[in-house]
């Protein structure tokens, strides 16, 4: 019997990603570009010291669609790395994809200079990859993009109910397509996509996404002529049909972007692939810790003293740390800010968050303002003014065809 061939798939790296970060002077990036440049290294080294076959990268590789060229050196001479030893897809994402279609995504420069190896996944396609344990079918999506799914006259007057609509049955089709090609041949099947499945749960990337997008139904693509579905753009690690073949999974970003992904697990997956009988599973990666620390000192006579002491038995060496610290009007002078960052010095970051009593706040839950892109800003602006939802989608659409021109 043949052995099963060795995968790794991984997603949602955003490299650029620079929050709670401060510049590092040897290497010229950001202390947090180090982070997830770090956890890439590891990545790739559990794939080669595992003896891996093939790698699914399933998209977003930098923060937005011009990284700046340290950033791209160091996720090129990564992935060089990779594809070295393995044939490597880069899937590409919305945040590596232009907002018009003649232009570069952040990943065509590997195209362009037909880097032995590495796959550029810029359009739905399927292929034969041989590898050293044998030959896998592999296709894949990359982010729908409505305006280069959906033509103009499609577009024309369409409600965006109606445009979602549109647009999920162009996947559809897509997938359809792909599965009829899989199943001529007779080896493991790999999916890769980057998007939305209607029934997932979602992380912190909703933050960091532009406007809204389409979402696939996982009854889409839970087709048995796969044997392993490899998704990427939910950054919280997730398998969407426990009990069911194949195995649909969001391998889940490796770096938390904010303080909403502070409980969610980072990591990869390893999958052993085989027809019919493919195994797979989740290997966490060393990402920084994130730590909210909650303080109501509102009936303490000495407001630091009481913050100080609720750091008294944690572990929060090299964390990213942020304290909320509930307090009355007048003892806002009391707290004193430096006293609470030299007590916290060896966290990576402190944020300290005064709730100051009676002050009344847009309801963010628990997102801070400038984790929030623009377009989110605006809906919650809307929601806060009680417009109705309709007139809140029509505005939306307005404002996402301003952004995506811009
Ligand atoms: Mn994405």
């Amino acid at each position: 019997m043949s052995e099963n061939i060795r995968l790794l798939h991984f997603a949602d790296l955003h490299v650029g990603m620079e929050n709670y970060g401060s510049l590092d002077p040897t290497t010229g990036t950001s202390s947090r570009v180090r982070d997830f440049l770090d956890r890439l290294d590891e990545v790739i080294d559990y794939a080669l010291e595992h003896d891996a076959d093939l790698a699914i990268f399933s998209g977003d590789a930098f923060k937005n669609r011009d990284p700046e060229p340290t950033q791209q050196r160091e996720f090129a001479r990564r992935i060089k790395r990779l594809a070295d030893a393995v044939p490597t897809l880069l899937l590409v994402g919305n945040h590596d994809m232009p907002g018009m279609a003649a232009k570069a995504n952040s990943l065509d420069i590997f195209r362009a200079l037909d880097v032995p190896g590495v796959i550029v996944g810029y359009k739905s396609e399927g292929r034969v990859i041989e590898t050293r344990r044998g030959q896998v079918f592999l296709a894949w999506i990359p982010y729908p993009m409505r305006n280069r799914l959906l033509s103009r006259e499609e577009h024309a007057g369409k409600s965006i109910e109606e445009l979602e609509n549109a647009l999920r049955e162009v996947v559809s089709v897509l997938v359809k397509d792909l599965e009829d090609e899989a199943s001529s041949h007779d080896m493991p099947r790999v999916l890769a996509g980057h998007f939305s499945v209607a029934e997932a749960e979602f992380g912190s990337e909703r933050s960091v996404m532009l406007g809204r997008d389409v979402a696939v139904f996982s009854s889409t693509i839970a087709d048995p002529r796969w044997d392993y579905v490899a998704l990427g753009h939910i950054h919280k690690h997730q398998v969407l049909n426990p009990d069911q073949y194949p195995p649909v999974v969001y391998s889940g970003s490796l770096e938390r972007i904010d303080f909403g992904e502070e409980e969610q697990e980072k990591g990869f997956c390893w999958v052993e692939l085989a027809r019919e009988e493919t195994t797979w599973r989740f290997v966490p990666v060393g990402a920084r810790p994130f730590h909210t620390i909650r303080v109501d000192v509102r009936e303490a006579s000495d407001p630091t003293a009481a913050v100080l002491t609720e750091f008294e038995g944690l572990s929060l060496e090299g964390a990213i740390v942020r304290v909320i610290v509930q307090l009355q009007t007048e003892q806002e002078a009391a707290l004193r800010d430096r006293e609470v960052e030299q007590a916290l010095d060896m966290a990576a970051h402190v944020s300290l968050v005064r709730e100051v009593e009676a002050e009344v706040r847009a309801r963010l839950g628990d997102l801070e303002p400038q984790a929030l892109t623009p377009l989110e800003l605006v809906e919650r602006y809307f929601q806060s003014r009680e417009e109705e939802q309709e007139r809140i989608d029509a505005l939306l659409a307005k404002a996402e065809e301003l952004v995506q021109e811009g």
